[in-house]
């Protein structure tokens, strides 16, 4: 469809009357700029896009039941979506289950999909409300809905000319600038240029009409009487048609999948969010540039991306107002005091000035999956149950990610476990050498745990949550770097550097020489099962790395010594991006604020308490004479280590051994010890017995062969 001809375009530059003919304010730079997408273009089109009571919908779409019936989706006692019509009888996420069905006794409650302990796959379970003890919530079928829903809305656009950000589970942003200006060069043929005297700052000729056509759209008041259809400019009719793309991208998502959603049409995302919010259910909103002013002036600005949380009510406490007009008669000076990017950042925002991309990566960057225990846990066998659960959850999203395909694979694995106020974290790089598998996982997930446990202190445990980060595209064919990668990084597994960080303690240390020896001595019988379980999976990890290590016959000593050093170094000091995603699965016990609504202002990231440092840059290696000075070789376990491991990594040797003689004198009553052993106070510095090169598969069987040295010191002098 094209205007007719404009009336200004046989002579815009006429001697006799140059200024009377009417211009747009916008130049031909600012068009082009359009089609770059570019920030600044004051032409500039974003979309957002809401799913109305997502999860409700979730629900009622796979169930089958008709949207007009009311239904909320039910996590234990608590709702955490409400759709539409069971909205209409005041039903909010803050009320329970029991009192939604005194308040609409037709209610449908559904409860969230849940892993129960032990299996091996989530499903829905009937029972699940009554055991938040041993079923974890899983956020998977709406996760499938929402890949769904995106593929539908790439699909719904131009290839070459979108970009779309998935901004949360239902949430998604559109920049439509490029295919806007695509389609405004087609409708108005005389935008297409060149610009007089082929100068850009040469301003656009005047839209050739006065009246658009905004459908069923919602538009944002003006404030001003007759500002609806004064003087539409190019701004206008970009509006219109970006409008007229978010109506059939909705269609689309109605029509192929079943799903209503909000839109709204702005010329930045944070106007675009507010949009898309204001009409709901199933509408879309636009606000037009000559609309903002007044549009914010009456908002609350804690209703604005960002300020939702702790920055917004920090904003409030210090001006003791949430309108925005009041904020506006704040000097920027003022605001600075929030910090000088926060300030400024803030002074735009509430002038309706935000000039972020939006950003198409849609890749993720780290996976969570965690549980927190009400009641508490208390054994490592608990722990590994849920443990299991952990790895599968996240091991199926590895795999929708490609893992199996070697597409993208994730570097690191982590584990927190919070015990009291005192939270711990271990972490170790995952093998990149061979294919990556639940089994894997698995494996590092429990070492983890059981590098805790031999810790000490680990139970009651309040929450465990275990992730996986640093994905990173696949390399194939890269068998010979694999070999190193596999041992280098498997002995880190093992040996990683944890970190532990408490509120209101000092950071524990970890296995010093009398703590942990005392544990190993201390535990009631009750607890010396745990401590067993968690220090068998440690040798077991000893033994497969040692296995590992004879079996594979590439590489050389000094290529595993470089890779281990990589492998420390990018585990042990993590950078922060600046822009991360990261997929959770979180049990939500109560209801939280969801993911946009964080106060992020300066980096635009997803919440902090969410964020997984990427460790997909490996930091630049020392020399290689370096490491060779600074590491330490431990020939009982044929691993290298940095040196400063040493001590305790000898500490944690004697530890075995300790525990070991405290079995052995259980079985057979002990002799009394030979003076040699007696004298044994300080075991860091002491050379370890073990010798290099046992056979492939020795290991804890092995060692508990009477023959071997060190060993033998342990037998309090048994002559057996
Ligand atoms: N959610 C949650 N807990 C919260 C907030 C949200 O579990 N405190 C989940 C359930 C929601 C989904 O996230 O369905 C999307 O959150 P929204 O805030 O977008 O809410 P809805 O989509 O349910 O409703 P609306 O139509 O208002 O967008
Ligand atoms: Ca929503």
């Amino acid at each position: 469809m094209s205007s007719p001809a404009p009336h200004f375009a046989s002579s815009p530059f006429s001697i006799t009357s140059p200024r009377r003919i009417p211009k747009s304010k916008f130049t031909y730079k600012q068009l082009h700029q359009l089609k770059l997408f570019s920030p600044q273009t004051p032409l500039r089109v974003i979309a957002h896009v809401d799913l109305d009571a997502f999860y409700a919908q979730c629900e009622t779409v796979r169930l089958g039941i008709d949207p007009a019936l009311p239904l909320a989706v039910q996590q234990w006692q608590g709702l955490i979506a409400i759709n539409y019509p069971a909205r209409a009888f005041g039903l909010s996420r803050h009320v329970t289950s029991t009192e939604a069905l005194k308040q609409c006794p037709n209610l449908i409650m559904q409860h969230v999909a849940t892993w129960k302990e032990g299996d091996e796959t989530w499903a829905y379970h009937e029972d699940s409300f009554q055991n938040m003890a041993t079923h974890k919530v899983s956020l998977d079928p709406y996760r499938m809905q929402c890949r769904r829903i995106l593929k539908c809305i790439k699909e719904s656009l131009p290839e070459k000319e979108q970009r779309v950000e998935k901004a949360s589970i239902d949430e998604v942003f559109m920049d439509l600038s490029a295919q806007v200006h695509t389609i405004l060069l087609e409708r108005y043929p005389e935008l297409r240029g060149p610009a007089p005297y082929d100068d850009p700052t040469e301003r656009l000729p005047k839209v050739p009409t006065t009246v658009l056509d905004w459908a069923a759209d919602a538009l944002v008041e003006t404030g001003e009487e007759d500002g609806e259809d004064r003087d539409p400019d190019w701004d206008d009719v970009c509006m219109v048609i970006a409008s007229e793309i978010v109506r059939d991208v909705r269609k689309n998502i109605k029509d192929e999948l079943g799903y209503t959603c909000s839109g709204g049409v702005a010329k930045n995302k944070m106007l675009a969010k507010l949009g898309s919010g204001y009409k709901k259910p199933n509408q879309q909103t636009v606000i037009r540039n000559r609309a903002i002013k007044h549009f914010l002036s009456d908002m609350k600005f804690t209703k604005i991306r960002m300020l939702g949380g702790k920055l917004g009510d920090e904003v409030v406490a210090m001006f003791g107002t949430d309108k925005v007009k009041d904020l506006v008669e704040q000097p920027v000076e003022q605001l600075k005091k929030l910090g000088d990017d926060t300030g400024s950042w803030l002074y735009n925002t509430i002038r309706g000035e935000d000039h972020s991309e939006v950003n198409p990566r849609t890749q993720i960057k780290s996976m969570l999956s965690a549980k927190s225990f009400r009641p508490t846990i208390n054994s490592f066998e608990q722990g590994v149950r849920w443990l299991r659960i952990f790895v599968a959850d996240i091991f199926s999203r590895c795999v929708e990610e490609g893992v199996l395909e070697n597409k993208r694979r994730p570097k690191t694995i982590n584990l927190h476990h919070r015990q009291g106020a005192q939270t711990r974290s271990r972490q170790a790089p995952i093998p990149q050498g061979k294919p990556l598998s639940e089994a894997i996982l698995f494996d590092l997930a429990k070492n983890l745990l059981a590098q805790v446990v031999v810790d000490g202190r680990a139970w009651p445990c309040a929450n465990l949550s275990l992730s996986v980060g640093g994905f990173e595209d696949g390399i194939t064919n890269n068998r010979g770097i694999g070999g190193f990668l596999v041992r280098g990084e498997e002995a880190k597994a093992m040996m990683s550097t944890g970190r532990t960080t408490s509120t209101g303690e000092p950071p524990a240390k970890r296995r010093r020489t009398k703590g942990n020896i005392a544990n190993f001595f201390g535990p009631k019988d009750d607890k010396r099962k745990d401590f067993d379980a968690a220090r068998a999976i440690l040798l077991k990890a000893h033994s497969e790395s040692t296995r590992d290590d004879t079996e594979d016959d590439i590489g050389d000593h000094e290529d595993e010594e470089d890779v281990f050093e990589d492998a420390h170094d990018d585990a042990g000091r993590p950078s922060t991006p600046p822009h991360h995603r990261h997929s959770s699965n979180i049990d939500i016990l109560e209801p939280s604020t969801p993911p946009s609504a964080q106060p992020q202002p300066r980096s635009q990231s997803p919440p902090s308490h969410q964020i997984i440092p990427d460790m997909s840059h490996p930091r630049p290696q020392p020399s290689p004479l370096q490491k060779t000075l600074d590491t330490y070789f431990c020939p009982q376990c044929n691993l290298h280590m940095p040196l400063h491991e040493k001590a305790e990594h000898v500490d944690y040797h004697f530890a075995l051994d300790l525990s070991k003689e405290i079995r052995q004198e259980e079985r057979n009553p002990p002799a009394p010890p030979p003076a040699a052993q007696v004298g044994r106070k300080t075991p860091s510095g002491q050379k370890p017995t073990r010798g290099r090169g046992r056979p492939p598969g020795s290991g804890v069987s092995s060692r508990n062969s009477g023959g071997e040295k060190g060993q033998a010191k342990l037998a309090f002098g048994r002559q057996n």
